[in-house]
């Protein structure tokens, strides 16, 4: 269970670190998984549904960026997606009533791992309120030089800021008002088994791995279950599937906050690295050169 500490720094912040979260047998499963999808990604040159792939992947030279929808793939990552200690912890900050709205495994891998620019996960995925939040399962230590989780503590309360450029959406900010550089920008370190949380507006980001350690992030999306995406229901079923504890609900719950809907979308999609090359201004790229 969290204690009133840090479910008070989460409120305040909106992101939180807890070590030991999962054992580390647990933790050898989903690494041991996790390389049987790098294996795999030898049989592909481009983006699959499943695959996101580094610039540079060859079948010899694999180069993995993220599993898409791990939770799908593979009962490993179902089961983590599930685990009782995770949900009793979020439970704590959105509502006993749990739908999981997303999944992905980001690798960073050691020496090239790609950024991840500055978003907020809120302009993605708008729903009637805002108790969702996301779950960062570390499979490896992550710290400042393999590309940590970046966050602004309190911006869950802040404005939602422009992600669209061009007409279209960039999935990172693109928007006057919002410097990093003036911001005091925190980086979530936390060890292998531990999570991060943070909260749907939260500004956030990272940088690129430059270290020699791999940095995977298994990253799980919840919301509670009276939070309704605002573009729209199209498959009850597969909604309702998403239920982790609680029973569906017809009624929604409304709070005045402020939204961006994320249309229309930029033709290259796909995953938030892809959408993001589309942004003219970015900070984490550009400082890599
Ligand atoms: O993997 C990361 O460091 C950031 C992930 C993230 O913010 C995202 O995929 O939306």
């Amino acid at each position: 269970m969290l204690t009133k500490t840090q479910t008070a720094f989460y409120k305040k912040n909106g992101y939180l670190a807890v070590e030991n979260v999962l054992t580390m047998d647990e933790v050898e499963e989903l690494r041991r998984v996790t390389d049987e999808f790098v294996e795999k990604s030898r049989s592909v040159t481009q983006h699959t549904d499943v695959f996101d792939l580094e610039p540079g992947h060859t079948p010899e030279a694999p180069r993995l960026r993220r599993l898409k929808n791990p939770a799908h793939h593979h009962p490993v990552y179902d089961r983590a997606m599930r685990h009782d200690r995770i949900l009793d912890l979020i439970a704590q900050l959105i509502g006993p009533s749990i739908r999981q709205n997303g999944h992905k495994l980001n690798m960073k891998s050691a020496g090239y791992g790609s950024p991840v620019e500055w978003h907020q996960d809120w302009a993605f995925y708008p729903h009637t309120n805002d108790d969702l939040l996301a779950v960062g399962v570390c499979l490896d230590d992550m710290r400042l030089d393999n590309g940590c989780l970046l966050v602004i503590p309190g911006s869950h309360k802040g404005p939602i800021y422009n992600h669209h450029q061009n007409g279209v959406f960039v999935g990172g900010i693109a928007d006057p008002r919002f410097n990093p550089d003036r911001e005091r920008v925190v980086p979530v370190e936390v060890k292998a088994g531990g999570i991060s949380l943070h909260h749907v507006r939260m500004l956030h980001g990272s940088a690129p791995n430059v270290s020699n350690a791999p940095r995977r992030l298994l990253l799980f999306q919840y919301c509670a279950i009276d939070a309704w995406p605002l573009t729209g229901v199209s498959d009850w079923k597969a909604f309702n599937d998403c239920i982790m504890r609680g029973e569906p609900t017809h009624q929604p719950r409304l709070v005045p906050v402020p939204v961006r809907i994320p249309l229309p979308p930029a033709e290259r999609g796909g995953s938030i690295y892809e959408v993001q090359t589309l942004m003219e201004q970015p900070v984490f790229r550009k400082k890599a050169g």
